[in-house]
């Protein structure tokens, strides 16, 4: 039901649009040109469908210059990201990804920020023997990727570990609820035949539309104190209300994102707005609708601007709320208060409900692998193969090793001594505090290192840190290779930002709650301006600061930067 009055952009749509509406419910040739053996690639249509079966295609950056000297194509592989809301894998589905990482992928697995898996370095001939054998775990990777709602994020704090249950099963039927109905995943990559279409039996999409969304759509769900899913950052948040220990509902939040483009001052983060309060039973209608304003209402035509949070800037808040009250049929409650403390991870045992353990790993930039003297990898298989909770991969890149028993803490917790697995404890508080993106080799957008050049860099600042007395400061930083900020950069009290190798903007000023963006503080610069500006800035911060004042508090209150109070206002003073 489109409101006459509202209007979606004009322009042409976008070459996307176009892919979409031709593709045949996201089919388009991909069966076909997984067979192909003349190239490791496929064409750029298809791969534009593909990352709605959650999958790029990518080349290995590190070679692409050598080969192209050779003549060669370039050193092309695929990446895969595997749907699982709430980020909860069983050990089996552990082993399985583990398994797989080494037959068909590079020997790691990305923790993502979204708490999930990806696989890096799949060969396009090993694509559907992998995918197979993720289903046949009971993981898929349909609709990870691409212009629809992706992997439903919740907290995965341990310390509520009884809301966290049943926030966690609100992720998961909101994950299932809202995927595409197309079979093009079943037919392409699990040899489903197709049922032949009459215009009764042929499928439709009955929320999103022949089309789809204009752009990716994302939800999280947050349980305050913790806000580790960086709620505002999401076009859809949901904040749990706990009233004496009973989860009575959510508020919902609108229009949150990170992404934007260098020098285009059209696009910005934004953090989503809270509008109302809504019971548990009442948030798919909730996001159903929502998700309906942006499909009818947002930018087909530019894609840089096509996301949820320029609709809601463009139609004003208070517009998007009431079109949605008029779909849902009812208005939502007013917002209950809450408050949150930090969007970080807490690190090592915690003790659960019935009598469960939680044990937070550390794992620097999300990357399992085994290193030389830090074997990761191996010691999570061991602790899998003998681990009968789950494991919570975290928005914050890191793992729970998550309701353990009593009768197995002792093997468990000797398997983490065995390996040296690390709550992050012999770190500073900054590196445990710390984010990266993937970036190079594997990322196509990537402008400079982050995932690889992060925990150098904080190796310098810890000499910082250390000398000013704040190693047990708890100061978030995240470094993403190029704006489009998929390590939520512009949330990170000490933000940067990739612009050419080896050069960053750099940001600060974003509360340690997630609750304020930051603000550009210098722009293009090198490792050794960086070292000399946070030299200042940190030992100021360490003789200058309010007790429990925060680092991205005080920058603004001394007067280093002006507050950003609103994603139109990130790039002006
Ligand atoms: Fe992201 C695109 C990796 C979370 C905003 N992101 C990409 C691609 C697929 C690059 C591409 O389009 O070719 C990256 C693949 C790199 C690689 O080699 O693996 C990529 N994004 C990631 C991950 C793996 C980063 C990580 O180190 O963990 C995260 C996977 C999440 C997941 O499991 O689903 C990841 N991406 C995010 C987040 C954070 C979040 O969602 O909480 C954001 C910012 C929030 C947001 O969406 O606003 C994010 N990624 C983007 C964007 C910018 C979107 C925009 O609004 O402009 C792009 C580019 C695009 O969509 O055109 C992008
Ligand atoms: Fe790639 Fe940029 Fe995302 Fe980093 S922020 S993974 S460089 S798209």
């Amino acid at each position: 039901m489109v409101n006459n009055i509202l209007k979606a952009p004009e322009g042409s749509p976008s070459d996307v649009e176009d892919i979409k509406e031709k593709s045949d419910y996201l089919r388009g040739t991909l069966k076909e040109v997984m067979l192909d053996r003349i190239s490791a690639g496929i064409p750029d249509d298809d791969n534009r469908l593909m990352k709605h079966h959650g999958s790029y295609l990518q080349d290995d950056r590190d070679l692409r210059n050598e080969r192209q000297k050779q003549k060669l194509e370039p050193a092309y592989q695929f990446m895969l990201r595997v749907r699982m809301p709430g980020g909860v894998s069983t050990p089996a589905q552990w082993l399985v990804m583990d398994d797989l990482s080494q037959k068909y992928g590079n020997n790691t697995l990305k923790l993502t920020t979204r708490e999930t898996f990806q696989m890096h370095g799949i060969l396009k001939w090993n694509m559907k023997k992998t995918i197979q054998e993720i289903n046949a775990a009971l993981l898929d990777t349909i609709a990870a990727c691409g212009d629809v709602n992706r992997n439903v994020m919740c907290a995965s704090n341990p310390y509520q570990s009884e809301i966290h249950t049943e926030v966690y099963e609100w992720s998961k039927k909101l994950s299932d609820d809202l995927l595409p109905r197309t079979r093009a995943y079943h037919e392409i990559w699990l040899d489903e035949e197709r049922v032949a279409g009459t215009p009764e039996t042929e499928e439709v999409e009955p929320m999103y539309g022949p089309l789809y969304l204009p752009r990716k759509f994302k939800i999280g769900i947050a349980v305050p104190p913790s806000n580790d899913v960086d709620v505002f950052s999401q076009d859809l948040g949901f904040i749990a209300i706990v009233e004496e220990g009973k989860l009575i509902g959510f508020n919902v939040a609108i229009g949150g994102g990170m992404g934007m483009t260098h020098g285009d001052q059209a696009t910005y983060p934004q953090l989503a707005k809270v509008i109302g309060f809504c019971k548990p039973e009442q948030m798919y209608d909730v996001a159903e609708k929502v998700i309906t304003i942006q499909r009818d209402y947002g930018n087909r035509s530019v894609r840089k601007n096509a996301r949820f949070k320029y609709t809601v800037d463009r139609l004003g808040v208070e517009t998007v709320k009431a079109e949605l009250e008029n779909r849902l049929g009812w208005s939502l409650a007013e917002a209950k208060a809450f408050h949150f403390d930090h969007n970080g991870d807490r690190y090592g045992w915690v003790k659960g409900v019935e009598g469960k353990w939680h044990f937070t790993l550390f794992v620097e930039g999300g990357r399992i692998t085994d290193y030389d003297d830090y074997k990761l990898m191996t010691g999570l298989r061991e602790i899998a193969k003998v681990h009968t909770g789950e494991f919570r991969l975290t928005s914050n890149q890191n793992l729970i090793i998550s309701n353990v028993t009593s009768q197995n803490k002792d093997a468990i917790s000797s398997l983490i001594e065995k390996y040296g697995l690390t709550d992050g404890r012999q770190h500073s508080a900054l590196r445990r505090s710390s984010m990266a993106c993937v970036a190079l080799p594997t990322c196509g957008l990537a402008m400079a290192e982050a995932e690889r050049y992060l925990p150098v860099l904080i190796d310098k600042i810890e000499d910082i840190v250390n000398e000013n007395g704040l190693r047990d400061e708890e100061i978030t930083i995240r470094m993403t290779g190029c704006p489009n900020g998929c390590a939520r950069h512009a949330l990170g009290e000490i933000g940067f930002i990739g612009k050419a190798p080896g050069k960053y903007n750099m940001y600060l000023g974003a509360a340690f709650d997630g609750s304020r963006l930051s603000k550009m503080y210098r722009e293009n610069i090198g490792e050794e301006e960086i070292l000399s500006e946070l030299n200042v800035l940190l030992s100021r911060y360490a003789k200058e600061r309010n007790e429990g004042e925060h680092f991205g508090d005080f920058v603004i209150r001394a007067g280093v930067i002006k507050a950003t109070t609103d994603g139109t206002n990130f790039h002006h003073e």
